[in-house]
């Protein structure tokens, strides 16, 4: 039975309004009161710490809900078009206090609280975070989530409810330890369960062909097993706007028991079933940037697309709305090439499942998809073996070589040949032959976008460069943003209650409007003030580290900070071979020009990735060697923070006073990290990498301590063979720094610990550490000058906020509107 009532009528009819969900101090307060009492079943003198964050957290999704209702019901009144996003990874971070935020009630829920005896930072400060991605790429979703809700789009993000996320850093002697990220365990007052909403899907096994009567040919996929997927919502709220929800799967039997089994007594088997079904979203992949060419992730991937689309199309004719008109209600967005089998599901599902010609569903797919690329590394391009896709998604490869071939056609009636059509087809046949997951993609999209301008450049010069000759209309660039309000509002509130002041609260929902704060670069009073925030942030993070690690540090020193995954091209070792050089210097007895400094890295490793882990314990067995020298510690500190993630990050940034964007040229598709330091008055000392070019744009050159080699050098000291032995031997700065790794005074005598680093550096230096470092320790020092005078160092600091208004993910979701999506706005008016 429909019902065609709009929400309000409901809540009008009970003598509600809407003040069940109200938000004032009392609402919250009673409310709060209401969950802990009949939801958690508490009473005031048993509560545990974890009761008190689960009660708030739940009386404030009832308030996210609404929001979310309230906007589900105008887009379906609007009957509007909408954006899917897929993404295997999301990266949420806390959601209590950014939705308290939101709701615009942290000041009635603080009072609410404080006359119940309670503190609201202890209750923010017990939310764990869902770890369900790797890095950058999951936690520009969750920005696109955050931006998206505020901006109004009718929207959903789809992805995968991973039992364990990223795994959980420790450090012990040194290096990096990895446990289970039990983000579960306290349970999740986020999410609805929706038991009625789920999809089967198929796994492996044979198609068969034949022609049925009416004369069409047609495809049987038998699977040899099928797995239920069961969706899991959590309400995203935009700033004081819509709510929409992340789609969340996970995997399960299709029946809890298999009872033919269990019937004839074999219970165990029964269960061990379920449980082989479940693993399918038990775990994260830990490798970004890296391809494991696992059986396990392709059916990661494939189970979370085969769902969403599953349910698009449900929602789609749900309101008597024809299929071959899905392209005109969705734009689905391809978060990298992980989703990217969603192109063949798509037709799959068209063809095989809903009897539409191949003609058509191509055309409905080619307009539905668009695909953004993350990286250019090679290493990370999504490649799977012809054999393991056949064997789990037999149906998925005919399709595949179906669209190749009529691909390929299209090619040679154009005039390509041999060489050229080798290098476009979707089959890498140099090798094992194997699907090449960028092609589909890019085939498969009506629109493909790199993350920043020079990465979208690059993307098209270099991997796809047959492609955007091919369709130069396809390509465009949309440039990274960050869910500002998370990263400035609610991390660093300091700041923006001082900025609110100054320019009133416009600068949240129109980042731009931070420019009326140049004005004050050279106000000394509003200098000082800025500094005194900077500080409180700054000792705050010092109390976080010494908790932490045990180091004690000052925070009148200069904070220079490189927090991000640890990778080669991202550089964390040319950092540190500067810091070595500090130490010997100091050694030396020449300290002059040196500014005290702590150096702060943080930072996973992919548990199977070396180097890097040798990086980490590089970096804390020199923070051992310096930290312990009374000599060096009074003017240099190193610290290496456990277990970077979300909530972490919101305490590192506000903190920073430089912000370390050091990837070789060419390699960082854009960063997002460099944009929430900036934002928070760090200033960059960065390469011509990614959005770096774009933020020193905005910046100004004079604000911003460029150095190293640009993309172009890059690829010209390759061509003419770079010898990284050269520098060596003709650099007395770099022999000694690179020796002094092998010497054995750094992890107490071992000489043969960083022997692969040292040999690595000097036999290939794949990211051309040595060849920049001469450039990166000059900026070094001009840095130092620069933090002495620190009048010019606060005005540069206002300027990089002041200058930073295109850096807002609200802007980059504007920009996939116009350029991508065709997608407007449905505000909720309330
Ligand atoms: C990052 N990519 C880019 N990948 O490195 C970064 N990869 O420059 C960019 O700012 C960011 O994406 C957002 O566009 C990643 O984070 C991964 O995490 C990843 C995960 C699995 C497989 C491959």
């Amino acid at each position: 039975k429909k019902h065609n009532r709009s929400i309000e009528s409901y809540f009008e009819s009970i003598g509600a309004g809407a003040s069940d969900v109200g938000l004032s101090k009392e609402d919250i307060k009673k409310a709060f009161l209401h969950k802990l009492f009949y939801h958690l079943g508490r009473v005031p003198a048993l509560t545990t710490p974890n009761d008190l964050y689960t009660a708030m957290a739940l009386t404030i999704r009832d308030r996210a809900l609404r929001k979310f209702v309230r906007s589900i019901e105008e887009f379906t009144q609007q009957d509007a078009r909408g954006v899917a996003y897929l993404s295997a990874e999301y990266l949420p971070g806390p959601h209590l206090g950014n939705n308290l935020l939101n709701l615009h009630i942290v000041e009635e829920t603080k009072e609410a609280l404080a006359e119940l005896d309670l503190d609201l930072d202890e209750i923010l400060d017990q939310e764990g975070e869902p770890g369900l991605g790797n890095g950058g790429l999951g936690r520009l979703a969750s920005c696109f989530m955050d931006s998206l809700a505020t901006l109004g789009i009718p929207s959903i993000g789809y992805g995968i409810r991973y039992e364990f996320g990223i795994f959980k850093q420790e450090i012990k002697e040194g290096w990096q330890m990895e446990t289970t990220d039990k983000w579960l365990h306290s349970g999740n007052p986020w999410e609805i369960v929706r038991p009625e909403i789920s999809y089967v899907v198929k796994f492996g096994g044979r198609t068969e062909h034949r022609t049925n009567g009416q004369n069409r040919y047609e495809v049987d996929w038998l699977p040899d097993s099928e797995i239920k997927g069961t969706a899991y919502d959590t309400p995203i709220l935009g700033y004081q706007s819509n709510g929409i929800i992340m789609r969340l799967w996970k995997a399960e039997a299709v029946e809890s028991f298999d009872f033919s089994v269990y019937n004839i007594g074999d219970y165990y088997r029964a269960v061990e079933k379920k449980l082989r079904s479940e693993n399918i979203t038990k775990v994260l992949y830990p490798n970004d940037e890296n391809l494991s060419g696992k059986e396990l992730r392709l059916k990661q991937q494939y189970f979370f697309v085969s769902c969403s689309l599953q349910d698009m199309i449900r929602l789609h004719t749900m309101q008597g709305r024809k299929l071959k008109k899905f392209h005109e209600k969705f734009a689905i967005q391809l978060n990298d090439t992980h989703p990217s089998i969603a192109v063949a599901e798509l037709m799959r599902l068209l063809v095989d499942e809903h009897e539409i010609e191949w003609d058509e569903a191509w055309d409905i797919t080619r307009q539905t998809f668009a695909y953004t690329n993350h990286t250019l590394l090679p290493e990370a391009l999504e490649k799977w073996t012809v054999s393991l896709l056949g064997r789990i998604l037999p149906r998925h490869l005919e399709i595949i070589y179906e669209i190749n071939s009529r691909f390929l056609e299209e090619l040679r009636d154009k005039g390509y040949s041999g060489d050229q059509i080798a290098r476009m087809s979707l089959i890498d046949e140099q090798g094992e032959p194997s699907v090449r997951m960028a092609h589909l993609a890019t085939v498969g999209s009506f629109k493909v976008n790199g993350v920043s301008e020079l990465h979208s450049r690059l993307l098209k010069s270099q991997v796809l460069n047959d492609f955007a000759d091919l369709w130069p209309g396809k390509f465009t660039n949309v440039t990274n943003g960050v869910a500002h309000r998370r990263f400035v509002a609610v991390s660093n509130p300091g700041l923006a209650n001082l900025i609110s002041e100054k320019i009133g609260f416009g600068w949240l929902t129109n980042l731009s409007s931070l420019s009326e704060l140049e004005k004050f670069a050279k106000d000394e009073k509003f200098q000082q003030r800025w500094r005194d925030v900077k500080l409180q942030n700054k000792t705050a993070l010092t109390r976080f580290i010494e908790e932490q690690t045990g180091v004690k540090v000052d925070p009148d020193m200069l904070f220079d900070v490189q927090v991000k995954r640890i990778h080669e091209y991202k550089r964390q070792h040319l950092m540190v071979l500067h810091i070595i050089d500090l130490y010997l210097r100091i050694k030396d007895g020449k300290t002059e020009n040196i500014a005290p400094s702590t150096f702060i890295f943080a930072g996973k490793a992919a548990p199977g990735y070396f180097l890097a882990k040798l990086i980490i314990r590089l970096i804390t067995a020199v923070a051992d060697l310096v930290n312990d020298d009374e000599e060096v510690n009074k003017l240099i500190k190193v610290v290496f923070l456990p277990n970077f993630n979300v909530k972490q990050a919101q305490r590192v940034y506000p903190a920073a006073d430089l912000s370390e964007q050091i990837s070789m040229a060419g390699k960082e598709a854009s960063g997002t990290g460099n944009m929430k330091f900036a934002l928070n008055g760090a200033l960059t000392i960065g390469t011509l990498d990614g959005a770096n070019v774009e933020i020193r744009e905005e910046v100004g050159d004079e604000n911003f301590f460029l150095f190293g080699q640009t993309t172009e050098e890059i690829q010209q000291t390759r061509r003419e063979g770079y010898r990284p032995y050269q520098y060596y031997e003709e650099n007395e700065k770099i022999k000694r720094v690179l020796d002094f790794l092998v010497s054995g005074e750094l992890a107490n005598g071992d000489k043969d610990l960083f022997k692969p680093l040292y040999h690595n550096l000097l036999q290939q230096d794949p990211y051309q550490l040595l060849k920049d470092f001469d450039s990166y320790c000059a900026k070094k020092e001009e840095v130092f000058k620069v933090w002495n005078d620190q009048e010019e160092w606060t005005k540069k600091s206002i300027l990089n906020v002041a200058r930073m208004g295109k850096f807002s993910s609200d802007r980059s979701i504007q920009d996939y509107c116009d350029r991508i999506w065709q997608v407007k706005p449905v505000k909720i008016q309330e």
